[in-house]
């Protein structure tokens, strides 16, 4: 009776693990669906929203994708371009449309020691903002948010001192996949 209760056990614990799976895999796939899929730019390029009038030397900073590898969040083809890439400073206001697919943002940083791209990238695919000068990450609006939806556009007006910058997107893995351009202020 004994053994027969622990095999019955076993195959409870058995059946549990078996659905905690099935669970654990069903939100994994509505996870990575919903990063695919939430918010879509059905129109890639189209930008719904202009920006107000912004004080200082305007710097656009366009982002874009063209969406995200499967099972993954790495974005395919993403870019961060910034025009002009020379300002002389002073107050900078950063205009960020996205022509993308996913969420991207703005963060502005000083230049890492060893050049733009050489910072490291935490577990989470995210890096260390702590030196942020600044962010554009809402949709629509100026400053902090939850980042700029795809063919929204978010902006943000600093004052930067002489110096190189390095402008990049802080959504996990973006950076790693090369969203990072260089700002000189003279
Ligand atoms: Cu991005």
């Amino acid at each position: 009776m004994t053994q027969a209760t622990g095999h019955r056990g076993l195959l409870v614990a058995a059946v549990v693990a078996g659905v905690a799976l099935l669970v654990a895999g069903t939100t994994t796939v509505v996870l990575v669906d919903r990063n695919n899929s939430t918010p879509v730019n059905n129109a890639f390029g189209a930008i719904s929203c202009t920006e107000p009038s912004l004080p200082g030397t305007t710097v656009t900073v366009r982002v874009g994708d063209s969406g995200a590898m499967m099972m993954a969040q790495a974005p395919i083809r993403a870019t961060l371009v910034a025009s002009p890439t020379s300002v002389p400073a002073g107050r900078v206001s950063f205009v960020v449309p996205n022509t993308g697919a996913l969420v991207h943002e703005l963060v502005v940083l000083p230049l890492p020691a060893d050049g733009p791209g050489t910072r490291t990238t935490g577990t989470d695919g995210k890096i260390d903002e702590s030196a942020s000068r600044g962010e554009a990450s809402r949709s629509c609006a100026s400053g902090t948010g939850d980042g700029i939806a795809p063919g929204s556009t978010g902006w943000t007006t600093i004052t930067l001192g002489p110096g190189r910058y390095e402008l990049m997107c802080d959504q996990p893995w973006h950076y790693a996949a090369g969203m990072f351009d260089v700002l000189t202020v003279t």
